[in-house]
């Protein structure tokens, strides 16, 4: 098990298209489960792949209270959305910025487990935006690209600043 490093927007790496896993192995399960160890640290509901710099579709997630149901999700891929939903949105690569986005109420979505068994999901509310969040991610796109150029901007300028003062 090992902590990752999570990139921080604007970080080019983030825009980085991520490529499907062609095999899921004990490689591919040692960066699942250290994208887990590193969600945990951090707080977070779900990891993608993208924020640690590593461009595969493998993003992670865990909504349950006690943090106790991990969920990989490997080449995950939406086939069915319904209705509209929104809600405010926190990202680990946008730290302390939260902001209402417009999502998909109700997805289905198709994806390898852990094991590589292709398998189908189906989700509302928190679970379905986290889902849309994650496979945004792996096509190098951020919750603050649904903003305003405007909102956008301030936040991009906020972040540069404290990167400069975390040097
Ligand atoms: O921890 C997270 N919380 C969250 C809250 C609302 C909508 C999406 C998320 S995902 C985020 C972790 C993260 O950045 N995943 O990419
Ligand atoms: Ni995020």
């Amino acid at each position: 098990m090992a902590l990752l490093h999570v990139l921080k927007y604007p970080d080019p790496r983030l825009r980085e298209m991520a490529e499907p896993v062609a095999a899921v192995d004990d490689a591919i399960r040692q960066i699942a489960d250290d994208m887990l160890e590193t969600m945990y640290e951090d707080s977070g509901i779900g990891l993608a792949a993208t924020q640690v710099g590593i461009a595969k579709r493998i993003i992670v997630m865990d909504l349950s209270p006690e943090m106790n149901q991990p969920q990989v999700f490997i080449n995950p891929e939406i086939t069915q959305r319904k209705g509209t939903q929104l809600s405010q949105e926190g990202c680990l690569s946008v730290p302390g910025y939260y902001e209402e986005v417009e999502r998909a109420a109700k997805i289905t979505w198709q994806a390898l487990d852990a094991e590589g068994n292709q398998q189908t999901y189906d989700g509302e509310d928190l679970l379905a935006v986290c889902v849309q969040h994650e496979i945004d991610h792996l096509d190098g796109k951020l919750f603050v690209d649904y903003l305003s150029p405007l909102k956008r901007q301030r936040i991009r300028k906020k972040m540069e600043k404290t990167r400069k003062r975390n040097l």
